[in-house]
């Protein structure tokens, strides 16, 4: 009987983790987050659906799907609603089933994001002029949590790229840092010290200039909720998902390695790189498995998420190991 297996087999590995959790970033939503394997069966109980309804979302006209090679995954996707309820977004909740209806509200017009740093034309963007950089392509990717779970979504968005040419970053600009929002009214849960606030993530240039890794405004054919980084976020699906960080106001062009939030908080843990590995095991638990989301049962972790053939060339001759 699947209940009763689900017991039987699930309880010891969440006794298990939680005696793990001992880091004060994991103790508030620990009973949720404890055991990704647990939480993969049950969030479903609850995530109650709420008496509020979902923040609004536009059709966004004229998508094609993209033509750039590792864009389509083939396997089925996630249900929308799974996407949409299960978040990873700190700024709102650690909570991964709250953060939907805790970002709710959040109104994302007008936004600005700053091109700024070693460019030949450093430039603001308002949402529509980043809009008319380069025309809507659906990406459909897989994203994997360094938790151990991951989806496939359908992305839209553009390369990155397209968006740093405009600019012209100068020859002596070596990595790209982003920054999302700074703002605790608009953003309760940046009044916690869950994190170092803003969030801060990094690439190096070839790695921002890679034609997978894109700057996403949508998901299922319309706009970005609130939830998953509204109005415009990163997505670098080679990576653990942390590196895509959501609700962007800043890329500030750079000579040297910029600091990222997760391997600022816990170094050890979480590497600059992040790209996904199976070999390369977090220190409180393997990485050679994930779950996807809406699934039971769970699947091999492929190296760089299955983008091997396009990205691997740019890690030749590092030691994925130390620059983990
Ligand atoms: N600003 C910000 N970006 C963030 C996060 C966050 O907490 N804050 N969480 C990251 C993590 S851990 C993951 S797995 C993905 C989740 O994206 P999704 O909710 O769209 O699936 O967002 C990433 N980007
Ligand atoms: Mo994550």
């Amino acid at each position: 009987m699947l209940i009763k297996k689900a017991d039987s087999i699930k309880s010891s590995e969440i006794t298990d983790k939680k005696f793990y959790l001992n880091r004060r970033f994991f103790l508030r939503g620990a009973a949720l987050a404890a055991s990704t394997v647990a939480t993969g069966l049950l969030y479903r109980q609850f995530a109650v659906p709420s008496a509020e309804p979902p923040a609004e979302v536009e059709k966004i006209a004229g998508v094609q799907p993209s033509q750039s090679a590792g864009s389509n995954a083939s396997e089925g996707l996630t249900p929308r609603g799974d996407i949409t309820n299960y978040n990873n977004f700190y700024e709102f909740s650690t909570s991964k089933t709250s953060v939907a209806e805790r970002a709710r509200n959040f109104i994302t017009r007008p936004w600005t994001i700053s091109v700024e740093g070693l460019a030949n034309k450093p430039r603001t963007f308002d949402l529509d002029g980043l809009l008319k950089v380069a025309p809507p392509e659906e990406r459909i990717y897989r994203l994997r949590c360094v938790e151990g779970w991951s989806m496939v979504i359908p992305w839209i968005g553009f390369s990155l790229a397209k968006l740093l040419n405009e600019v012209e970053p100068l020859s002596s600009a070596k990595y790209v840092a982003f920054q999302t929002l700074y703002d605790p009214k608009r953003m309760r849960n940046q009044r916690s010290n869950d994190l170092k606030w803003p969030y801060v993530e990094g690439l190096r240039m070839d790695e921002a200039l890679h034609p997978l890794t894109i700057l996403a405004t949508g998901l299922y054919g319309e706009t970005l909720p609130p939830q998953n980084g509204a109005p415009v976020r990163l997505v670098v699906p080679w990576k653990y998902g942390f590196k895509s960080i959501k609700s962007i106001v800043k890329i500030n062009l750079v000579a040297d390695e910029p600091p990222a939030t997760w391997n600022v908080a816990a170094p050890s843990e979480y590497g600059f790189y992040s790209n996904v590995n199976p070999k390369v095991a977090h220190p409180r638990w393997s990485q050679a498995r994930e779950r996807r989301i809406g699934e039971w049962g769970t699947r091999p972790t492929l190296p760089f998420n299955g983008y091997g053939e396009e990205v691997a060339h740019l890690y030749q001759g590092m030691d994925l190991r130390k620059y983990f």
